[in-house]
């Protein structure tokens, strides 16, 4: 299963990576900088975990790759602007992402804040343009919802407000460990940060392949693909923190041993190394164990979840 998982990711990339630049390059009337700017972030080398999470998903509920492909390419680009907001100096102020200067070192903060804003709202475009209208409304509120205050921003205003508290008031961690909240705040901020944007990959999987169905998706499948999201996501959050203790910067593409410097809340700084691995492989037996009404047609997710558990990057 491992090299058949290798030869489907690349294989599933390329296709992702061939209509991104489709979309972007069919943005008439759009200047050529900003152009620029954005397709230097998106095409930078990810691993596109989450438009592959979309065409799984997809795959699993009766649907093809062909179909899940906007909504694909709409969460990579969501996912992509993220990055480039989240690069700035106001917020996490990083010089590397994806193994190359970030868009703003690249290009300035003005037009890399811009170049997110247009990778923001183009998403929501392919969506609207990609599918029939009831499926095209459904993936648009799943996104926006994974995507917005109550999700992945609302998760990075907390996990700023929590990173500057702490910075004034060394003493706040231990006060809050000491109501025995600590884990539960910091489980709440990642399930919004990056598990949000994880369940809406997958919800959006399913709403592509069954949307259009007569009393639209299955409820079961959504609800087992949503906790295989909720899973996957927070074991991928935990490998990313682990990543930032063990990592090599080469390797992840990216700045690491900085969490701790800056007060971040992360799960080995809270749980420690072994324990949070052993916190990341049950959740990917949870996930792998959401999926058992789906039968085979869920083994690659599974597989995919497993192979986060091995990552340099
Ligand atoms: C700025 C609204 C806004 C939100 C930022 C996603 C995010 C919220 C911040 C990114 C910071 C970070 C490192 C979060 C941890 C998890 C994460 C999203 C890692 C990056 O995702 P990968 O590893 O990246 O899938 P690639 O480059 O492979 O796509």
């Amino acid at each position: 299963m491992a090299d058949d998982l290798q030869e489907y990711l690349r294989a599933r990339r390329a296709l992702v990576d061939q209509r991104l630049q489709e979309v972007v390059r069919a943005g008439e009337g759009c200047p050529p900088a900003l152009i620029e700017a954005m397709s230097y972030s998106l095409f930078a080398p990810g691993k596109r975990l989450r438009p592959i999470l979309v065409i799984l998903a997809a795959e699993a509920s009766g649907g093809s790759d062909e179909l899940a492909l906007p909504a694909a390419c709409a969460v990579e680009m969501v996912h992509t602007y993220s990055l480039i907001h989240d690069d700035l100096p106001a917020m996490d102020d990083d010089d590397l992402r994806r193994g190359q200067p970030t868009c703003h070192k690249k290009f300035g903060e003005a037009l890399a804040i811009l170049a997110g804003d247009a990778l923001l709202t183009l998403a929501f475009q392919v969506l609207a343009e990609g599918y029939p209208p009831a499926t095209g409304t459904a993936c648009c509120r799943e996104l926006a919802s994974g995507a917005g205050a109550a999700g992945m921003v609302g998760g990075q205003v907390e996990d700023l407000a929590w990173e500057r508290e702490q910075l004034q008031n060394a003493n706040c961690k231990m006060q809050i460990a000491n109501c025995g909240q600590l884990l539960g705040v910091l489980e709440n901020i990642h399930a919004r940060k990056t598990g949000a944007l994880f369940r809406s990959c997958v919800r959006m999987g399913v709403l592509v392949a069954q949307g259009e169905r007569p009393g639209g998706a299955d409820p079961r499948t959504l609800k087992a693909l949503d906790t295989y999201g909720r899973c996957f996501g927070q074991a991928f959050q935990i490998t990313d923190d682990l990543l930032d203790v063990e990592g090599d910067a080469a390797q992840a593409g990216k700045r690491v041993q900085k969490d701790a410097d800056r007060g971040k809340l992360t799960y080995p700084g809270f749980l420690g190394v072994a324990e949070s691995r052993r916190r990341a492989e049950q959740l990917v037996r949870q996930a792998g164990e959401a999926l058992a009404p789906l039968g085979r047609a869920g083994d690659r997710l599974v597989a995919l979840a497993q192979s986060i558990l091995q990552r340099n990057h």
